[in-house]
């Protein structure tokens, strides 16, 4: 395993868990994570991983089920994108996109995405982050608003549970009441309205497609109570991931395409994780039959290998955008060569490898068939996902659709026992969610299943359910 052998990611002899923990503890700041809970339990401590296997520094193998943190869609130990990275480094290590200059690699990928992405989606802005991408929309939608003569064309609608990112206008865009009370958000101009969430959402007696339909209707109200001509864009991910993996019902996107039509708003796809394979499509417009006027794509773009994300935008928004002059909005890392070539050989493996059509054909429907014999369990109130992406909902009570009280605990507790048996979920809520390399086999799609029915009966047994 590559990471014993190389001297800047080893974990020599001498450095024990208890010592990295240690060190942990007193310098490293985590994200999204309770101080207090790292310094009580420790962190843990990965050091390598192959194909999509994690090693700990306890030398365990664990299956990694969430791909990172949903990104590492080709998996892990791939020399070829290690290669390209090093390659261009030797060439040319970093040069910016400001000057009227641009490396070829970053050029080349901007053709590459061109050509990827439906419709009319023809123009790349690069960054390094989703949630710099997503703080980039807000910016240049609202540019684009000014700039077609509708200055108070600036507000964007989102959706309860949606994540978007952690910066202030990306964290604004998310509909998590944690993250707003951290630097007193949503800033003005975000508003939210409910997803299509049947399970928790849904009135008693409603159907999937009900709360679809009601959750459209959400958007269509809350555009007549802002008034049309305030509106900038509604922005969702194809299917919400981090916020509990909540797939929408086939009627949803096409009621929200109307509406957005209608009222003249732009539609965001936030593509994060929905793009590159994830759905079984390239992207999870293609799956919902979506038309993005623009679109966010990180994450599995260099399979997280390096960090870089882009806004994606149609002819039609970059030629107003165009028209407007100089667009004082860039990033040092705008473009990054590395990036972009790692981003580059990242694409070519996923055709040359026929990955989304396994995801689509084959890896896909069996992850969801299999995942699905857990709806058996009596800690498991519904089983969710498309492709390779899905989250199961622990549930009180399954016929009741009846959630857990306080939220969160009992989804903290699984996925504790998850890793115990060796793989490793998200925990959000008590959704339980899974989205793991793209490269997964069904002899490893076997073992993801069967150590999660170890780990929820673990759970289910210190509930005193069976
Ligand atoms: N949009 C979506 C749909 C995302 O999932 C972002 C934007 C922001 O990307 P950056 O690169 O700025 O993190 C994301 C990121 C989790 C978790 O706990 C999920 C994400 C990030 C961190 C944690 O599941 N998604």
């Amino acid at each position: 395993m590559t990471a014993t052998t190389n001297p800047a990611t080893a974990n020599p002899a001498g450095t024990a868990t208890a010592q990295w923990q240690d060190l942990d503890r007193r310098h490293h700041v985590h994200p999204f994570i309770d101080p207090r809970v790292v310094a009580e339990k420790g962190t843990r401590v990965i050091v390598g991983a192959e194909g999509r296997h994690l090693v700990d520094s306890e030398g365990r193998r664990i299956l990694d089920g969430m791909g990172g943190l949903w990104c590492v869609n080709l998996g892990y130990g791939r020399e070829e994108l290690a290669r390209a990275a090093y390659d261009q480094m030797v060439e040319l290590p970093y040069y910016n996109t400001f000057f009227r200059s641009a490396p070829p690699a970053t050029i080349e990928l901007s053709r590459v995405l061109a050509e990827l992405t439906p419709g009319a989606i023809a123009h790349t802005f690069f960054s390094s982050s989703g949630s710099e991408a997503n703080d980039t929309i807000v910016r240049l939608v609202r540019r684009y608003w000014d700039l077609r003569g509708k200055p108070e064309k600036k507000t964007f609608i989102s959706r309860t549970y949606a994540y978007h990112g952690s910066t202030m206008a990306a964290a604004s865009l998310g509909g998590f009441e944690a993250m707003h009370a951290v630097g007193d958000l949503p800033l003005p101009g975000f508003e939210h309205v409910m997803p299509p969430y049947w399970f928790a959402m849904g009135t008693p007696g409603e159907t999937p497609e009900e709360t679809g339909a009601r959750a459209a209707r959400a958007v269509e109200e809350k555009i007549a109570e802002l008034g049309a001509d305030r509106v900038a864009a509604f922005i969702g991910e194809p299917v919400i991931g981090a916020g509990g993996v909540i797939v929408p019902p086939d009627n949803y996107w096409p009621e929200i395409q109307r509406i957005c039509r209608e009222n003249d708003v732009l539609i965001v796809c936030d593509e994060v994780i929905t793009g590159f394979g994830r759905t079984g499509e390239w992207f999870g417009a293609q799956k919902f039959g979506i038309e993005a006027d623009l679109m966010t794509i990180a994450k599995g773009l260099t399979s997280g290998y390096l960090p870089m994300s882009a806004v994606l935008m149609t002819d039609a928004v970059y030629d107003v955008l165009a028209e407007g002059g100089v667009i004082p909005h860039g990033y040092t890392y705008s473009g990054h060569p590395v990036a972009a070539a790692v981003a580059l050989e990242n694409l070519r493996l996923m055709k040359e490898e026929g990955v989304v059509d396994r995801v689509r054909e084959d890896t896909g429907p069996y992850f969801q068939a299999r995942l699905r014999e857990l709806n058996d369990h009596p800690l498991v109130g519904e089983v969710r996902g498309v492709g390779l992406v899905a989250g199961v909902e622990l549930s009180k009570d399954k016929t009741r659709r009846e959630l857990f009280e306080p939220m969160g605990q009992v989804g903290a507790l699984c996925h504790e026992h998850l890793y115990d048996e060796g793989v490793v979920f998200r925990a959000m809520r008590d959704v339980i969610c899974t989205s793991p390399p793209l490269t997964i086999t069904r002899d490893e799609i076997d073992e993801l299943v069967t150590k999660a029915r170890a780990g929820i009966d673990r759970t289910a047994r210190d509930l005193g359910m069976m």
